[in-house]
Formats: C-alpha cells, sequence, structure tokens
C-alpha cells in the first residue's frame, strides 16, 4: 500500500467512521431512539463532509512518512499514516463546514454546502463543525494514545487549529463590522502585505505544513532536537510558500473556473475578500478602473459581481496569474532542488505536482 493507492485509503476512512459511529451507539444515559437518531445523523454528516475532497492533505501524511522512512510501509505504518491523514481531512471538513457558513457560500464537492442541506440547517451545521473537529481528538486517542508521538500529535493539531482561525478572522474582517453592520468598503485594506498574512493563517498551516509536520512527529522526529528542529524549519519555509501558491490559485479559480469543475460557486467579490485578484488590480489600477471597484466590489449583486469579472479580464489579470504560476513553479522546484537531506524533496515535489497549473 503506498500514498497513491485511493482504495486503501478510503478503507481507512471506512474503519474510522464506524469507531465513531459505534462510539454515538453507546454514549450512556440516552434512550435507544435517540442514540438511533443521532447515529444515522452522523452517518450521512460524516460522509457528505469528510471524503470526497481531492484527498491530497490526507495522502500526503502517507507520503511523507513513506519519504522519511525510504522505504515502502508496514501494514501497520500505513494504517497509522492513514489515520493521521484522515484526521486532516476532519479537521478540513470542520473548516470548511464553517468557513461555507462564513463565506455564505452555496456548493461545495459538487453538493448544497452542508449547512444548506435542507435536514441540516445552519443551527446544526455550526454544532457539527464543533463535533466534527472534537472527533479529531476522540479518534487520535483511540490509536495513538501509547504512541511516543502523542502529546506531539495532540499539539500539532490544536496549534493549527489555532493558526487557522487567526487567519480565518482576518479573511473575515477585510470588511470589518461596525454596530452589527458591514462598514462602507475601504480598498485601502486589500494590500498584498494583508493577503500574506491573512493566507499564511488561514491556509498553509493547515493545507500544507501540518501533514509534513505529523509525518515527521510519527517518525519520532523531536521539534526541540537538533536534527528535527533543521527538518519543521526547511517543512515550514516551503509549505508557507507551496501556501500561498496555492490559496492564489484558489482566488483566481473563485472568479473564473467553471463552478462545474471547480465544485463550487465563487463568493469572494460578493464577500468583499481581501482576493489576490482585487489586490492585484488595485496595485495597477487607474482612477476609472478603481471607481468601478469601488461601486462594485463586496454588492450581492450579479450585475456587479460582473463589472468586476470584466475589469479583471480588461486588466489581464489571467494573463498575470498565468506569468506569476510560471514564476512561482520555477522559485519552488529551486527551493526544493536545495533541501536536504536530499530524499526529504521528494514529499514536497510530490506536493508541487499536485498543485502546478490545477483546475480544481
Ligand atoms: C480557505 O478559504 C480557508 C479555510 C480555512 C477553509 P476560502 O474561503 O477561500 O476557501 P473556499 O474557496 O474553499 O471556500
Ligand atoms: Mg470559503
Ligand atoms: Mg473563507
Ligand atoms: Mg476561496
Amino acid at each position: 500500500m503506498s500514498s497513491t493507492d485511493m482504495e486503501s485509503f478510503l478503507a481507512v476512512y471506512k474503519q474510522i467512521e464506524s469507531e465513531i459511529i459505534s462510539d454515538i451507539q453507546g454514549l450512556p444515559a440516552l434512550s435507544d431512539n435517540v442514540k438511533a437518531q443521532l447515529a444515522e445523523y452522523y452517518s450521512a454528516c460524516l460522509p457528505y463532509t469528510v471524503p470526497g475532497g481531492k484527498m491530497t492533505r490526507g495522502l500526503t501524511v502517507i507520503k511523507g512518512v513513506e519519504v522519511l522512512k525510504q522505504r515502502s510501509l508496514t501494514d501497520e505504518e500505513y494504517k497509522d499514516a492513514a489515520i493521521l491523514g484522515w484526521q486532516v481531512e476532519w479537521l478540513q471538513a470542520f473548516f470548511l463546514v464553517a468557513d461555507d457558513i462564513m463565506d455564505g457560500s452555496i456548493t461545495r464537492r459538487g453538493s448544497p454546502c452542508w449547512y444548506r442541506c435542507p435536514n441540516v440547517t445552519q443551527d446544526n451545521a455550526i454544532n457539527d463543525a464543533l463535533i466534527l473537529e472534537n472527533m479529531i481528538y476522540q479518534t487520535i486517542r483511540r490509536h495513538f494514545r501509547s504512541h511516543p508521538s502523542y502529546v506531539q500529535l495532540l499539539e500539532l493539531f490544536i496549534d493549527t487549529t489555532f493558526q487557522t482561525e487567526v487567519g480565518q478572522h482576518i479573511d473575515t474582517n477585510g470588511t470589518p463590522y461596525s454596530n452589527g453592520r458591514r462598514a462602507k468598503l475601504d480598498l485601502s485594506r486589500f494590500t498584498l502585505d494583508r493577503y500574506q498574512g491573512c493566507v499564511r493563517y488561514k491556509t498553509c498551516y493547515y493545507s500544507f505544513y501540518l501533514s509534513c509536520a505529523l509525518a515527521l512527529a510519527y517518525c519520532g522526529y523531536d521539534p526541540e532536537g537538533e536534527e528535527g528542529r533543521a527538518l519543521y524549519k526547511k517543512a515550514e519555509d516551503v509549505c508557507m510558500i507551496l501556501g500561498e501558491y496555492f490559496q492564489i490559485q484558489d482566488d483566481v479559480l473563485d472568479a473564473f473556473a467553471p463552478p462545474e469543475v471547480l465544485g463550487k460557486i465563487g463568493t469572494d467579490i460578493e464577500d468583499a475578500k481581501c482576493s489576490w485578484l482585487v489586490c492585484k488590480a488595485l496595485e495597477i489600477a487607474n482612477d476609472e478602473q478603481r471607481t468601478i471597484l469601488e461601486e462594485n466590489y463586496g454588492k450581492h449583486d450579479p450585475v456587479g459581481v460582473q463589472k468586476v469579472k470584466d475589469l479583471y479580464k480588461e486588466m489581464n489579470l489571467e494573463g498575470l496569474f498565468v506569468a506569476y504560476e510560471e514564476e512561482r513553479k520555477k522559485t519552488c522546484d529551486e527551493l526544493i532542488a536545495k533541501i536536504e537531506p536530499e530524499h526529504f524533496q521528494e514529499l514536497f515535489k510530490f506536493l508541487l505536482s499536485k498543485i502546478y497549473k490545477r483546475e480544481k
């Protein structure tokens, strides 16, 4: 079994899901029909929200353990790495359920966002996001309680969750609230400097660094020890660059990718997000173009949104992005080629190959 075997990876998901559902069925002091309702609800929630993405974050943990061990994994190692990989996917499910409420999104992975499902609604979805988060700690306890890296694995999830939540706060407050209402759009907030800080926190840590750090922790590398510290630092440095590149792609796809391919309908213009596109546009806009943004950015009005997209086209932001992507690919290749030990490079090559020119 290896990091490319989807079937084996999904089989591990099934096992984790059934352990969680059995726990629910065994909850003390609840009547059988209440437990049955809970089990039925989460038997629908988990397959809807957890698998079904690209699963790169999860598979990266397996790839990372393979790369660090420099050999194929034993059945037990594969299973452990896959369980940890699924916990990253669980974390992603938790963030996405919440993110779609925060962003007022409509679809995710080609289906209605969880909070928009008729039997769910926002009240349940908020609590489900919290429950999805908690399940991570239940599963890690079940499988890693006596593993030498148990505390470190827990701390990685705790720290990454906080980092992502800080990023989500910055993201949601590009246009802050004042007396319960969105304050007037302030285009001066949309700078590449703010963008970089926001993205580092909301995306890079959980989408890239976490999986690499889990692989290091599982393989026994101590972040306080000399050898370990250097490896975590190298992983962090590369992951910050890969993650920023990934989020810039996400922002460009939000405006320009066909929703049928992307699986989600963009909302960044309506939501007045500090997107790479608006930052770039403001860097090069003339007065007239700036006025179009002033008048149309951040409004839930299809005509205004189209005007912003037309402006992006007129300013050739897609062309700028293509040039950026080529430059970024080159920088990443060079950066990765310098990493030592040499075999560690394979992990970052794997990540880069998953994102270069992605269409979803
Ligand atoms: C992604 O931001 C960050 C998190 C923590 C989910 P986003 O809202 O741009 O993501 P998406 O485009 O998938 O809704
Ligand atoms: Mg979103
Ligand atoms: Mg968001
Ligand atoms: Mg997005």
